[in-house]
């Protein structure tokens, strides 16, 4: 075999790539975890993955300074501890690396107000925020589009309730390609089949928020007792059948699904099986899952959490990584639209 034939047989192929972000806007759910989180480490075997923390989108709602730098750190220890390998996956904060922004500034002015009204996102959150409905909350969907687009990302993992938001990312990514020629890859969602939606647990109509009031959602690094507590008190009905309907028994069916999501079996499985023994059985698996699968993630993250230097050295250089890999679609998109082009000063 010549040099050229044993470079090219060593070369490691590229895999196609991965882009999710989750918001330091609160304590991590159960809804975060089974969504989106768990989702995320198998993934990495097959995929270059890029996992932000996406803090300039957590700012469209008003953040206490303090505990959003705080929040930022301890995910970037979540992260770590649900066993994403910062070796093997980027893992850094949007605001270190500026050309987030920069193209979701370029991306504005490809996007239109109207398919913006369309988000139920934002109309969910202007109501809920009705005295700071301002423009990044609007714009939310454009930002999210340049995180994706400028990794040339290939498949974005979210749960259920960002289905639309990476419709419009798409759309917006055709359409500058449409005038542009080949700029972006097109990218395309990865929604679990199971938990893709984990209800909220007093309102299980309702999907479970990090924003919501704390007895609502189970946070992932609460100690088995609140876990215990919280899912005893879980809005059920009153027929007392364990049968799974969404529409017409939210809270049961939210339970069978955290059971089935969390490895207990298959939710048809799990119904025949506590069969006629009441909500409290069902109840009783539901903790006896959560726990099992939150109680190794707690340990690691008190060890990672004690250590903020190796967390801050892990995002500061994931940073770097990704900036460098962002500001080549970066340069492209400036150059395509017609933007000056940079001199190099001797
Ligand atoms: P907020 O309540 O502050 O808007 P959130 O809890 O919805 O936040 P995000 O940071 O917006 O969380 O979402 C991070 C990821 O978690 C996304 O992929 C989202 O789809 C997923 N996710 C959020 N809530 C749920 C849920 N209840 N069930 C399944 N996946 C979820
Ligand atoms: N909007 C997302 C968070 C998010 C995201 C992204 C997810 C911001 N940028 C890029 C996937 C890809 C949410 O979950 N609320």
């Amino acid at each position: 075999m010549d040099q050229e034939n044993t470079q090219a047989a060593v070369k490691p192929e590229k895999k196609p790539i991965i882009f999710s972000g989750i918001q330091p806007s609160g304590t991590l759910t159960l809804g975060n975890y089974i969504g989106a989180l768990r989702n995320w480490v198998t993934l990495q075997d097959q995929y270059d993955c890029i996992y932000c923390i996406v803090d300039e989108h957590a700012i469209t709602v008003r953040q206490n300074p303090a505990e959003l730098r705080r929040r930022c750190l301890e995910l970037a220890a979540i992260y770590i501890a649900s066993g994403i390998d910062p070796a093997r996956s980027l893992i850094y904060c949007q605001s270190h690396v500026s050309a987030h922004a920069e193209l979701a500034w370029i991306l504005n002015c490809f996007t239109y107000m109207g398919e913006l009204s369309r988000m139920t996102q934002f109309k969910a959150k202007s109501a809920a925020h009705a005295d700071n409905i301002n423009a990044g909350l609007f714009t939310y969907p454009v930002l999210m589009a340049a995180d994706i687009l400028l990794y040339q990302t290939n498949l974005v993992p979210v749960g259920v309730d960002q289905k639309q938001h990476l419709e419009i990312c798409r759309d917006i990514a055709m359409r500058f390609n449409g005038v542009y020629g080949d700029v972006f890859t097109i990218p395309e969602g990865y929604i679990p089949k199971t938990g893709a939606k984990i209800m909220s647990l007093q309102e299980p109509q309702k999907k479970m928020s990090k924003s919501d009031p704390e007895e609502t959602y189970i946070a992932i690094l609460d100690e088995p007792d609140a876990i215990r507590r919280k899912i005893k008190r879980a809005v059920t009905d009153s027929d007392g059948e364990i049968r799974f309907d969404p529409e017409n028994k939210p809270g049961v069916s939210n339970l069978l699904s955290i059971i089935s999501a969390l490895g207990g079996g298959e939710i048809n499985a799990v119904c025949a099986e506590l069969q006629g023994q009441g909500y409290g059985k069902l109840k009783e698996r539901a903790t006896d899952c959560v726990i099992a699968a939150l109680d190794p993630l707690h340990a690691e993250f008190k060890r990672l959490i004690a250590d903020k230097g190796y967390l801050q050295g892990v995002i500061d250089e994931n940073a770097e990584k990704a900036a460098y890999l962002a500001n080549k679609t970066l340069r492209k998109v400036q150059k395509k639209v017609g933007f000056a082009a940079r001199g190099e000063r001797k």
